[in-house]
């Protein structure tokens, strides 16, 4: 089976350091590490990558049509202003899963709106480091085709 990519966007890479009040105490290694235990548990394979730059987050969604079995996505703030990220996800017939730590919904309102959620399998928001746990959980079940 091809890894599940696990992509985070700008200024994720300060996680920890970053309004913890709203992004959490945890680390970008952290989320990792707690990824990949998780994974470990679910018999799947991830990569785990994160750039600041929307086009190397393009370049990579690009490799994911071949490469990956899923895509599970935390695209920063480009969620809110990027279409070449949604038009990149259109292109993919993996499935893609959007996922933030903070519920971008109970927020400023120009956070309230993503490019990505209409063109996404789902969305996850609001549950910190949980919501990447919770998407790789969605995303197994995806890829193995299992019902509910
Ligand atoms: C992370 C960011 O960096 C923000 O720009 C988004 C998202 C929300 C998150 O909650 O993970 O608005």
């Amino acid at each position: 089976m091809k890894p599940i990519l696990v992509l985070n966007g700008p200024n994720l890479n300060l996680l920890g350091k970053r309004q913890p009040e709203i992004y959490g105490s945890a680390t970008l290694d952290d989320v990792n590490e707690a990824i990949a235990r998780l994974a470990g548990e679910l018999n799947v394979s991830v990569d785990c990558r994160q750039s600041n730059h929307e086009g190397q987050l393009v370049d990579w969604l690009h490799e994911a049509r071949e490469g990956a079995s899923a895509v599970i996505i935390n695209a920063g703030a480009y969620t809110h202003t990027s279409i070449a990220l949604r038009d990149a996800v259109l292109a993919l017939s993996v499935p893609v899963i959007e996922v933030h730590l903070s519920n971008i919904y109970a927020r400023d309102e120009f956070r309230k709106h993503s490019y990505l959620s209409g063109v996404v399998h789902g969305t996850i928001a609001g549950f910190g480091v949980q919501s990447y746990l919770l998407a790789l959980r969605a995303t197994q079940l995806l890829v193995s085709g299992s019902k509910p």
